[in-house]
């Protein structure tokens, strides 16, 4: 396949300013007539007009009316040579949104039509220069069946609207703002829409609509609500205001990713819109809130400032990402009051970071390894990444913190002021924060966006008792990655703080200053190494670094047991609390499954008793505290990766806590009650969060109390966090009981597709509890004949497939190698279908060098069959030769 590379950028010698597209829809045979006014680019050099077409019939193509005279077609690339300033390009295209099955271009689903164009899709619907630095206004006509697709949506506002004959109908959508081909989008299908009308900052009242089938209107509230919020809160944060007359959602059950922030018309995922009490738990209705959020952030950060190439990828995602963090961090907060805010926002840092560790961390230490902003790619499709988006929102949120909230805001305002309407550069974005901020250096701090790999920042501090001073040293190293063998010191912000022998947090005073201030300071790590001397302390003090995770890296701090228990009972700061406890659990169950012990140390589990039992603590943050470290993250600490050992040393882990702790778990399912009707509240979340986890520590223990109390809960269940939550702890644990259980779920939601998925997943994700219990395999390999089992939906596939694949390491990595036959049996299927989705699946195993050598030994031939598969997409072929390299 071929590689594009960043610095082979250049501006495109024409460019398009208006185009007119006009859609008779046909689920066999769409037409697509688009008119583009084609417009010289004066910072160009000369040259042809370029357009990119794939996937479709080329049925006519005029230049000003006329045949054009020289017209060069390779593969996916039409050059014509033109003359003069402007000239009307017409091209009239036939597509066949029927046998679409990659979902990305025009698609049907459930009978309607659907387009997704990012990152290249528009170039499936007609032939354009699909390039995020074409931005042009756009004007469609969607014509369709009336009986079938009653609503026809595309961006903008709708300008006229009619019959025509034979049963059809028309709608026609202007949208005033310039836009790249990627935010194009169309809708004509049978749906009802939410509606809601809302007053903007500046007083213009705008029309919100969240469309969706018919029979799902009772699931779009928390959806539309989430969009009020957002709306208000980048008025009242970023001072952004709507810009359309209209917005709208629109759900479908068919989409690759999670949702897409189309110019006034955003299409999701019905995963990320639905939510009602009997079907969505806690978590998605936090996840629905966040995704509409995201997109909607979006119209700023994206749509009225654009990416220049698809390199820059992050410039609109870690941007938008930070700020849904900060968005749903602050919903949080609100909701819990004074009282309880900071420990709300200290949850949802824990959960964005744990996202991070467990996605980003190991993605960053394998062969797809790639900074934030990246050289190269094969597929863009693949770059859609956790570095992008989770790495790229760190990589802002230092930026935040350097420049603080202030100088933030005032960065944010220039770059608006500069570049509204334009596709630019991520040092645009860092410039202007610069200037902002009266010239602030942010050079060294560039190379956040141009090196790979997750930096170690190594920690040891000495006391000095005679004057009082604690020297702390830092020193910074990112390991090689692949093309990247030497890297360079990088701007670092390190929270600190100094926690005394009485477990209070000390006033911090360097040495230089005249008096004590904060008890939390960022320093800056720039070198490869420094020492910063705190002094004024009169008894030697326990370092808190990296408070609130100030930076993506891994911090390499010597801590005896004795010191981790001592931080898990006082650290000041929530987010290091937690982080406390997670380093111990990490390092009793890598003992265990390194075979260094064969039992739970008693000063662990007295740690972990005392968290339990501090009900002074929010519930949401003893669930976290309590939570072991998800396990690829735990996997990728282990060198070499022994799935199995780790396996064993969970289950051994969960079941001690669970039987040790038994009557604390107990007590806490017991006095966890939440009274009244169910509410999407974090307080309640919180303590639903708990309930479920004792419940799955109790399940875990095997003792029949623990597996009785499930069942129980399971039955009287008046709400699906419950509900699932009692099934997830029966379906992880030897209970006879689970079966019938997990039959009696189905029965409820046969007709549910998005509760099958949490089934499907459920069953995926088991572990085995027993001696001769049932391989996740075997149960999968039935499910894939399931009735509700479709390889063509994305979301059946991630929830059966994906999770079998990336979220049951221990299952998967059989020693027979059966997994990874399996595995590459699947990724072949899918990628006749669907490259996208495959290659998602086909990352499950690209870290694969990182396992034991008797893995690594079945593992080669499967990605090897899978790479000589004929017709192998570019998406999985990047993959999996990357892997393999
Ligand atoms: N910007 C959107 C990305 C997206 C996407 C990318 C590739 C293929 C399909 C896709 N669907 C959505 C989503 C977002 O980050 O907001
Ligand atoms: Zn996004």
């Amino acid at each position: 396949p071929q590689t594009i590379q960043r610095a082979d950028y250049q501006p495109l010698s024409w460019t398009v300013d208006t185009v007119d597209l006009h859609f008779a829809l046909d689920a066999g045979a769409t037409v697509v007539t688009n008119r583009m006014r084609c417009v010289r680019n004066p910072d160009a050099a000369p040259g042809p007009i370029r357009l990119w077409g794939e996937a479709m019939e080329r049925l006519e193509l005029t230049v000003d009316g006329a045949q054009p005279v020289a017209l060069r077609e390779t593969g996916a690339l039409l050059e014509i040579d033109a003359a003069g300033e402007s000239v009307m390009v017409e091209v009239r295209t036939r597509v066949d949104p029927r046998a679409n099955t990659t979902l990305s271009g025009l698609y049907l689903s459930s009978g309607g039509f659907f387009t997704q164009c990012e990152a290249e899709g528009f170039r499936r619907i007609t032939w354009f220069p699909d390039r995020p630095d074409v931005m042009a206004r756009y004007t469609v006509t969607l014509e369709a069946d009336r009986e079938a697709c009653p609503v026809l949506l595309s961006n903008g506002n709708l300008v006229g609207q009619g019959e025509l004959p034979n049963g059809r109908h028309y709608a026609k959508w202007e949208d005033p703002f310039p836009k790249p081909s990627y935010l194009f989008a169309l809708v004509a299908a049978r749906l009802v829409a939410l509606e809601r009308k809302v007053r903007t900052l500046s007083g213009r009242e705008v029309l919100l609509q969240v469309w969706v089938e018919e029979g799902n209107l009772d699931r779009c509230e928390h959806a539309m609500e989430a969009l009020v919020n957002s709306m208000r809160w980048d008025e009242e944060t970023f001072g952004l205001e709507l810009d359309l007359d209209r917005f709208m959602i629109v759900a479908v059950a068919d989409f690759n990713m999670g949702a897409m922030e189309n110019k006034g018309l955003n299409i999701f995922n019905t995963k990320f819109v639905l939510a009602k009490p009997d079907t969505a738990t806690d978590v998605d209705y936090e996840n629905v809130e966040s995704v509409v959020a995201h997109e909607y952030f979006h119209n700023w950060t994206g749509n009225r400032v654009t990416c220049r190439d698809w390199f820059q990828l992050t410039l609109k995602e870690g941007l938008t990402v930070f700020r849904d963090q900060q968005f749903s961090a602050d919903m949080l907060a609100r909701a819990a009051g004074p009282e309880g805010a900071a420990s709300a926002r200290a949850v949802k840092r824990i959960d964005d970071v744990r996202v991070l560790r467990a996605a980003q961390f190991p993605e960053d230490g394998g062969p797809m390894a790639h900074p934030i902003r990246p050289d190269s790619y094969q597929e863009i499709n693949n770059f859609y990444t956790a570095t992008v988006y989770e790495k790229g929102a760190e990589v802002i949120r230092m930026l935040h913190t350097l420049l603080g909230q202030e100088g933030f805001r005032n960065g944010m305002d220039l770059y608006f002021s500069y570049f509204d309407g334009q596709a630019v550069t991520c040092d645009d974005f860092v410039e202007v924060m610069s200037e902002a901020n009266n010239g602030f250096d942010l050079d060294q701090f560039m190379r956040w966006y141009s090196q790979a790999g997750t930096p170690r920042v190594k920690a040891s501090g000495t006391w000095n008792a005679a004057d009082g001073c604690y020297a702390l040293t830092l020193s910074q190293h990112t390991p090689a990655t692949p093309g990247q063998p030497d890297k360079l010191p990088l701007v670092i912000p390190v929270a600190v703080g100094l926690i005394g022998p009485d477990g209070r947090d000390l006033p911090l005073r360097l040495e230089g200053e005249t008096q004590a201030g904060a008890t939390t300071r960022v320093l800056k790590l720039t070198e490869e190494a420094q020492v910063f001397r705190f002094i004024g302390l009169a008894a030697e003090p326990v370092p808190s670094l990296l408070r609130g995770f100030s930076a993506p890296v891994i911090l390499e701090l010597d801590e005896d047991d004795a010191r981790l228990a001592f931080r898990m009972a006082h650290d000041a700061d929530p987010f290091n609390r937690w982080d406390a406890a997670q380093r111990y659990a990490e390092r009793v169950v890598l003992a265990m499954a390194g075979g260094a012990s064969a039992g739970l140390p008693q000063a662990f589990v007295n740690a972990f008793r005392a968290l339990l039992a501090d009900t002074r603590l929010d519930p949401a943050f003893r669930a976290q505290a309590l939570a072991l470290p998800a396990e690829p993250y735990l996997l990728e600490r282990m060198s070499p990766a022994d799935p199995g050992a780790l396996r064993t040393a969970l289950i051994a882990v969960m079941g001690a806590l669970g039987r040790e702790l038994a009557g604390d778990w107990l007590r806490v399912v017991d006095g966890m009650q939440v009274s009244g009707p169910y509410r999407y509240h974090p307080g309640d979340a919180g303590k639903r969060a708990l309930v479920n986890l004792a419940l799955r520590y109790l399940c875990a223990g095997g003792q029949p109390s623990g597996l009785a109390l499930a069942e129980a809960r399971f039955a009287a269940a008046t709400n699906m966090t419950e509900r699932f939550g009692a099934l997830a702890a029966l379906v992880q644990s030897s209970s006879p009981a689970r079966g019938a259980a997990l039959l009696a779920f189905h029965a409820r939601y046969r007709n549910d597709a998005l509760v099958l998925d949490k089934w499907f997943a459920l069953q995926a994700g088991a572990w085995r509890w027993e001696e001769g219990g049932e391989p996740a395999l075997d149960r999968v390999r039935v499910l894939l004949s399931d009735p509700a089992f479709s390889l063509a939906n994305p979301n059946k596939v991630y929830a059966l497939l994906g999770t079998y694949f990336r979220a049951n390491p221990g299952e998967f990595h059989l020693a027979d190698g059966s997994g990874y036959a399996f595995w590459a049996d699947q990724v072949i299927a899918l990628d006749a279908r669907n490259p996208q989705v495959a290659a998602r699946m086909a990352r499950a195993l690209e870290n694969w060098r990182h396992y034991a050598p008797a893995l690594q030994a079945r593992i080669r031939p499967q990605l090897e069959r899978v790479l000589a598969s004929p017709g192998l997409s570019p998406d999985v072929a990047e993959i999996v030769g990357k892997a393999l390299q």
